[in-house]
């Protein structure tokens, strides 16, 4: 039985007290030391039994406690000068819509996008299928067109590690669940390591939480409940009036999972044949290029701040790196269509608290092998790699959802620019129906005509395959709803 049903919808009105960490997951507020990471996709069979499995398996689930105390233990083992990295796993849980129902609890959530899951998104989103009988299918692989009830996320320190610890979770949680599909993404070798597989700097930028986390310079620190359910900031789109949530929904979050297939081969062969003059010898076209679709060079160093040339200590320096505004009506440093600045525009929405409910925070990996040589040769992706998307956010439709549809892929955003910015060469997706139909350009590439439009041809190079929205519940929820 599981009791939630009764308890009020509503009853949680935003409380600036003390949150406890120990009641939050882990990768939430700090993200979880990581080297590989097990997704594992599930329906729930046997409720009863699932329910008991999971209420043993609780004190196992990492939280922002326990993962804060795993750093400092890996600091200190990195200051002992021990060799190799400490065998420490993190487990988190988290369930779409239709699991929750599956498991009995009934309160609504209050996320339209949560309840109607991302498959009825997809088209909304870009996403490439087919429409029959006015049904539209995009084109995933087909365990994401089907019910997935749960996921299990598991980060360790190598893919064995995080293999055989899945099997532990599985071995717990035995006949009650079914597998639906399976994923392991790593850090990449050697130098690449943190650097997705377009070989760029990644997980550089995420906003601060306020009260629970210290930033960067320039990182901007966020309301909690822009990612806490229920805490101040969790707010009516556009208002300072608290969305409505089931009690026990306090201290979750909301996350978006996309399998994003990336088209390596294809996307270094464009910025070959379209790479731009450089003033310097040192610096090839194709990088220049490469760094004004991204808004940062591979080595995480921002072109606003070094815009003809890559400044690897600069890609590595925390204080730095983040602390830049953009030219608001100049494209010379930087196009307004550059990826960074579509998902996080900075002053270009004028006070940068108006970004605030758009902010998202980013725990994604990549997965899959390095290119081939033959994949290089051939200019063709063969073998399918690409980044395990995820992002955390207490409200779908401002977070994720914003990003890609209201900015990224629409040609206008940011308004007002004396041209026409165009889509995210890099997540953008043409929809049909909207005003950007058919154009995959955006202007400003070269910064000596920032005026002129570059076209992207017809090749997306991020290709989805997949995703749902689970929304990641507190320990107290498992244990007093979702287990009850
Ligand atoms: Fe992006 N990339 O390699 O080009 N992203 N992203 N992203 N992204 C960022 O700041 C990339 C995707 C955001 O605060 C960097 O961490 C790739 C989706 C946001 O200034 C790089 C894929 C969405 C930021 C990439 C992908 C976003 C950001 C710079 C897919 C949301 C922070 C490093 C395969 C809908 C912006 C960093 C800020 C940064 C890349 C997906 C959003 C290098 C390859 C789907 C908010």
């Amino acid at each position: 039985m599981s009791g939630n049903a009764q308890k009020p919808v509503g009853s949680t009105a935003p409380t600036t007290g003390t949150i406890d960490t120990s009641n939050i997951q882990g990768d939430i507020i700090s993200q979880i030391p990581k080297k590989a990471q097990a997704l594992f996709f599930y329906q729930i069979k046997d409720v009863q039994g699932f329910k008991q499995a999971l209420a043993k398996f609780i004190p196992f689930i990492a939280t922002e406690t326990s993962v804060a105390k795993g750093r400092n233990d890996i600091a200190q083992h990195k200051n002992s000068g021990a060799s190799g990295l400490l065998n420490l796993k993190f487990t988190t849980v988290s369930f779409s819509s239709k699991g929750l129902v599956k498991l009995g609890v009934k309160d609504d959530i209050n996320d339209a996008s949560f309840t109607a899951g991302q498959l009825a998104d997809a088209q909304s989103l870009g996403d490439k299928g087919t429409t029959q009988n006015n049904v539209f299918e995009p084109d995933w692989l087909f365990p994401f067109k089907h019910d997935i009830h749960g996921l299990f996320s598991i980060c360790g320190p190598s893919v064995q590690i995080v293999q055989l610890e899945l099997l532990a979770v599985l071995a717990h949680f035995h006949c009650t669940i079914r597998e639906v599909y399976k994923v392991v993404g790593s850090v990449r070798p050697g130098a690449e390591d943190g650097h997705e597989h377009f070989g760029f700097n990644d997980g550089i930028s995420n906003p601060a939480l306020d009260g629970l986390s210290v930033g960067n310079p320039g990182d901007d620190t966020v309301d909690p409940g822009v990612v806490l359910l229920g805490r101040p900031g969790d707010n009516q789109p556009g208002t300072t009036t608290p969305v409505q949530r089931p009690s026990w929904a306090k201290d979750g979050t909301f996350l978006a999972f996309r399998l994003l297939n990336q088209l390596v081969p294809e996307f270094n062969n464009f910025l070959a044949a379209n790479a731009l003059k450089t003033s310097d010898p040192s610096v090839s076209g194709s990088d220049l290029l490469g760094a004004r679709l991204v808004g940062r060079w591979k080595s995480g160093a921002p072109i606003m701040l070094t815009p003809t040339k890559d400044d690897p200590a600069l890609g590595a320096n925390t204080q730095k790196r983040n602390d830049f505004d953009y030219d608001l009506l100049s494209q010379v440093k930087c196009p307004f269509a550059a990826h960074i600045r579509k998902t996080y525009p900075r002053n270009d929405l004028g006070d940068e608290s108006n970004d605030d409910p758009h902010r998202i925070i980013r725990r994604g990996i990549a997965f899959g092998p390095e290119v081939t040589p033959l994949e290089k040769a051939s200019q063709k992706t063969h073998f399918d790699r690409g980044l395990l998307f995820v992002s955390l956010q207490a409200n779908l439709q401002q977070g994720f959802q914003f990003l890609q549809k209201n900015w990224a892929n629409n040609a206008n955003f940011a308004f007002g620019k004396p041209q026409q910015p165009g889509i995210d060469a890099i997540i953008g997706q043409v929809v049909s129906g909207n005003d950007n139909v058919g154009v995959r350009s955006l202007s400003g590439t070269n910064p000596a005509d920032a005026t002129a439009s570059l076209s992207l041809g017809t090749t997306e190079w991020i290709v989805p395959k997949g995703g749902e929205y689970f929304f990641v519940p507190s320990i107290s929820a498992l244990k007093g709803t979702i287990a009850a």
